[in-house]
């Protein structure tokens, strides 16, 4: 199997028994590359962050944003109910809903049997909203090109050393909630130092879906990275 750059599975995945090491995420890692090769013209992110620090709405605001310019589709982990699926439906963005009965995190497996419900050959952009957790999802590779950790204001300025995995593993870094800030003990110089000392190539965006601000320069991320998977697609 060719190396893994999103893979955590040697470090994290591993037991030691021994002298023999098992790999319990190799097989996870296996379907993500085979994801990968399905979708080189996909540009496909996968967003994660605590429950309710507002992956959803920021998904139904960037549809709306950019429905001229980019064709859409999300896959969204709940543990037990459609509700997502059906709040981005309702602003027009093509989504299906993955339930995980229960699980607090996607597997590689799962997005590769939803993207047979998917017309590929419309999609430009593939949001995964994984399941509301900062700790399990971040050992699972779905084959995306980018993970993108939300972190709201309400969440408190520490997580990042205490979730250390999952910052380690995104590009990008969105503050939300950004219009709570005058309310809430919350740094965003102070989140932005720790999140850059466990990765210091982390991207940082502070947004409120709210209120707008930041989404300008969120949604020309997204256009760029886009633009960039297809440039790549063509050199190849
Ligand atoms: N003040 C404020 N509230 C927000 C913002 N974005 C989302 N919310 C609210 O935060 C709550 C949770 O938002 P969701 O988008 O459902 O969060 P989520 O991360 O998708 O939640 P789960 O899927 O359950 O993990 C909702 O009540 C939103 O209205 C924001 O920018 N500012
Ligand atoms: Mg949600």
């Amino acid at each position: 199997m060719a190396s893994n750059p999103k893979s955590l599975g040697n470090r994290v995945g591993s037991l030691q028994c021994d002298n023999t090491t098992l790999h319990l995420l190799k097989a996870n890692d296996y379907v993500a590359n085979a994801i990968r090769e399905k979708l080189k013209n996909v540009c496909v992110i996968n967003v994660c962050s605590s429950p309710g620090s507002g992956k959803t709405t920021l998904m139904q605001e960037t549809g709306k944003r950019l429905a001229n310019d980019i064709n859409i589709s999300v896959l969204v982990g709940d543990p037990e109910t459609d509700r997502d699926a059906v709040r981005m439906q309702e602003v027009g963005i093509n989504a299906l809903q993955i339930v995980t009965g229960g699980m607090c995190h996607i597997e590689a497996q799962m997005i590769l049997q939803a993207l047979d419900h998917i017309d590929l050959s419309e999609t430009d952009l593939l949001f995964i909203e994984n399941v509301g957790n900062l700790l399990c999802p971040s050992a699972f590779d779905l084959g995306e090109d980018y993970r993108v950790t939300l972190l709201a204001t309400t969440e408190g300025d520490d997580k990042p050393k205490k979730y250390p995995r999952m910052f380690l593993t995104s590009e990008l870094m969105v503050v939300s909630k950004a219009d709570l800030l005058p309310y809430v003990p919350f740094t965003v110089e102070n989140v932005t130092k720790d999140a850059r000392e466990v990765n210091p190539n982390i991207e940082v965006l502070t947004i409120s879906t709210l209120k707008g601000d930041g989404m300008d320069q969120w949604c020309q991320w997204l256009k760029d990275k886009v633009a960039e998977k297809k440039a790549k697609n063509t050199e190849e």
